[in-house]
């Protein structure tokens, strides 16, 4: 019931256009307390609608909530299967679990599970991914390569790729990826990728791709450890972002490349990949769980594994690892 009433009241307040409504109007249209009508606002005003009380005059709505569009992102998809199945949720601890509950029950692939805010985003390594509500792109893709598990590291490249690709398109900006796993703009974190995989023995049963992009961040959304390392697109473009039209394209390449990568393995995107990379040629520190050093990225292989030299000559091959620009 009272459901109801916060939805007229909405109705009203876009109805008015910007013209202010009076709390007593609303209230004898709708037969109920101007108390209860003060209450539907407060209610909207938490979910994110920005209404204004101008005193004597009445409501006006100045902004909707930004939150996404799941009928927009399903209206604009070019893919087979991607995206076909979307699961939204306004808050979730974290979009990985969830889509790993529903692989597990033979969700098909393509499906995503897609939510306004984290509060306990995951990034790699137990380390915290932070998710600001309405601001960002929090989606968990459920891919099911049919590939040996050998294969599966390489889908956070083809991944990146893909997101890239998607930004460069609808943003206009193009990113650049920093071995392995983020995609960067002027040398800031706007996206974080972080494969997960369920396994048969030998074989990949499903691949958990968790995407994390900031969209439509200021500088103050961010919390202050962030604000020297992270961007959003809002910050670089100095525009809002439709966070719809940019996920049905990521779900475009992300279908493609992952289809092109299983058919004819990593040649074909590796190129495009070293075309966004800006960790080759560069002189990089890598942190490994193991040990730290200095060299110069050289060249990822067919496998996805960057190859550093050292000052001695030497060559380490790293599979794993943190790696920041030194110059
Ligand atoms: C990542 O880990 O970059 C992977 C992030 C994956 C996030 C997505 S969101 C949807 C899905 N559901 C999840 O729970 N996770 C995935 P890593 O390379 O370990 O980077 C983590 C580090 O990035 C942190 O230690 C911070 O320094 C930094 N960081 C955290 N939040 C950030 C943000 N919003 N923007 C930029 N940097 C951030």
């Amino acid at each position: 019931m009272s459901a109801d009433f916060k939805l007229e009241v909405l109705k009203r307040l876009q109805g008015a256009a910007g013209e202010p409504l009076s709390g007593q109007q609303l209230a004898d249209t709708l037969a109920i307390s101007r108390t209860a009508i003060w209450k539907h606002m407060n209610q909207l005003k938490e979910e994110g609608y920005v209404i204004e009380t101008i005193r004597k005059k009445g409501y006006v709505l100045k902004k909707m909530p930004d939150i996404i569009d799941v009928a927009k992102i399903k209206a604009s998809l070019q893919t087979t299967s991607f995206g076909h199945n979307i699961h939204y949720e306004e808050q979730l601890a974290s979009t990985q679990p969830v889509a790993h509950q529903l692989a597990q029950e033979g969700a098909a692939e393509g499906t995503v599970v897609i939510c306004e805010q984290q509060t306990a985003g995951k990034g790699r390594m137990l380390r915290p991914w932070v998710s600001e509500k309405g601001k960002g792109i929090w989606m968990s893709v459920i891919l099911r390569p049919d590939v040996p598990t050998y294969k599966a590291p390489q889908f956070t490249l083809v991944a990146a790729v893909a997101v890239a690709k998607a930004i460069e398109d609808v943003v206009d900006v193009r990113p650049e990826i920093k071995w392995p796993n983020d995609l960067l703009i002027n040398g800031y974190k706007c996206t974080g990728i972080l494969t997960e995989m369920q396994a048969e023995p030998d074989r990949v049963n499903a691949l958990i791709m968790g995407i994390g992009i900031n969209v439509n961040h200021t500088m103050d959304d961010f919390p202050e450890e962030l604000q020297t390392i992270a961007t959003s697109l809002q910050m670089i473009t100095q525009k809002e972002i439709d966070r719809a039209t940019l996920i049905a394209r990521i779900l475009l390449y992300l279908e493609q490349y992952s289809a092109t990568y299983v058919a004819e393995g990593f040649t074909h995107i590796k190129r495009e990949w070293e075309n966004y990379s800006c960790t080759l040629g560069n002189r990089i520190r890598v942190t490994t769980l193991r040990e730290q050093f200095v060299g110069e990225a050289i060249e990822i292989s067919e496998e996805g594994i960057l190859s550093v030299r050292l000052d001695d000559g030497e060559v380490k091959r790293v599979y794993s690892a943190d790696i920041t620009l030194e110059s």
